[in-house]
């Protein structure tokens, strides 16, 4: 029987929730293909840092190498900076193990309802490539002045040509295995020099594929049009910073921020990659029991898949579609009144069966 080391990170709010529930399914999932998960939890969070002024070990990375993968709930809780939750513990996990791509995939479901109208199961299905190493989030900048009516901050983005040729690259070959389309996130008009070398970089890498079809729209005509026709998008790759809002968009159009699963990915296996939900802690409904653990299940099985476990990856995945075309049992973000456990003990059996 093969065995993985997984490293669970729950973190803060609805993370414990719906960890739990991605573990019950990936359970059952390795009781069906042979496989056996050995769990290693780490409680690395706000609360910790309350306790410790740390969200993980100063050796937590080091602790982290080992795992086959890092499954990951949620970063972030009133009373803590949000800046520090994510500087202290999902930014520095993506950086050193060199994490660079993040996929968001968006899908519109059987038995999900869009917020937009006449759109059904199958309308919408495109996948963000988001940056995940550099760009937007950076560390080079300062605060001089503090507290002064000078008060004054610089951030600098950082957009290296080895980090928009390999996420850039990527997006294309994701493409081949789709409907062959990119699309490209920019600002080349407000933002000078960042985005024109972006969108640079974008023209060269895509003369390597000429049977990919291209197009590249400014990020705010761009939301635009994800709302209105996310029809048209097959592959859009963006910067760190336009990933990331794109996502939470995808989430919204596709019915739920609970239905948008995440992988941070090291493409090239040489350190663990993350598997998380698009989603936050979510305070306001924290230990109600009521969250959706769809992403975070959907999460597992993008780490089966990762792992090369395919035949139970696609099982998970068609228990899910099977359980939200069937509309019975379902949260209430979605239109239902079953709880995030009844959920996934839900999918856990049709995975079993
Ligand atoms: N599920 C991961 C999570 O909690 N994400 C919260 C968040 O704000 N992430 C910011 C980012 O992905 O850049």
């Amino acid at each position: 029987m093969k065995n993985y080391r997984i490293a669970v990170i729950e973190g803060d709010g609805i993370g414990k929730e719906v960890v739990a529930e991605g573990i019950r399914v990936l359970e059952a999932a390795g009781r069906r293909f042979g496989l056996s998960f050995s769990w290693q939890h780490f409680d690395w969070s706000c609360e910790r840092y309350a306790k410790t002024g740390r969200m993980m070990p100063e050796d937590g990375i080091d602790q982290l190498r080992p795992f086959d993968a890092i499954y990951l709930g949620a970063v972030g809780y009133p009373g803590v900076p949000d800046h520090i939750s994510l500087w202290g513990l999902l930014i520095p996990i993506r950086r050193q193990f060199q994490q660079y791509v993040c996929l968001r995939p968006a899908r519109l479901l059987e038995g999900i309802t869009s917020p937009l109208s006449g759109r059904k199961a199958g309308d919408i299905d495109f996948v963000i490539v988001r940056e995940n190493n550099e760009g937007e989030y950076s560390e080079v900048g300062g605060r001089v002045n503090r507290g002064t009516e000078l008060d004054m901050a610089i951030q600098q983005s950082i957009f290296t040509r080895r980090g928009c040729d390999r996420i850039i690259t990527y997006a294309f070959e994701l493409a081949r295995t789709r409907k062959k389309h990119v699309t490209s996130a920019t600002k080349s008009n407000g933002i000078v020099y960042s985005m024109p070398f972006w969108d640079e970089r974008f023209a060269a890498i895509s003369k390597k594929y000429p049977d990919v079809k291209t197009d590249q729209y400014h990020i705010d005509i761009m939301t635009a049009h994800l709302v209105a026709h996310p029809d048209w998008f097959d592959v859009v790759v963006g910067s760190n910073l336009f990933g990331d809002i794109l996502s939470d968009l995808g989430a919204a159009v596709v019915g739920s921020m609970g239905l948008a699963p995440s992988v941070n990915l090291n493409p090239e296996k040489e350190y663990p990659s993350t598997f998380e939900p698009v989603h936050g802690s979510a305070p306001d409904i924290a230990g109600k029991g009521i969250a959706n653990p769809v992403a975070q299940i959907w999460s597992g099985a993008m780490m089966l898949e990762h792992l090369g476990e395919k035949p139970a990856a696609q099982a998970v995945e068609q228990a899910i579609f099977n359980v939200l075309a069937q509309s019975k049992v379902r949260t209430r973000d979605i239109g239902g009144s079953s709880s995030t456990k009844e959920v996934g003990e839900e999918i856990a059996a049709q995975v079993s069966t």
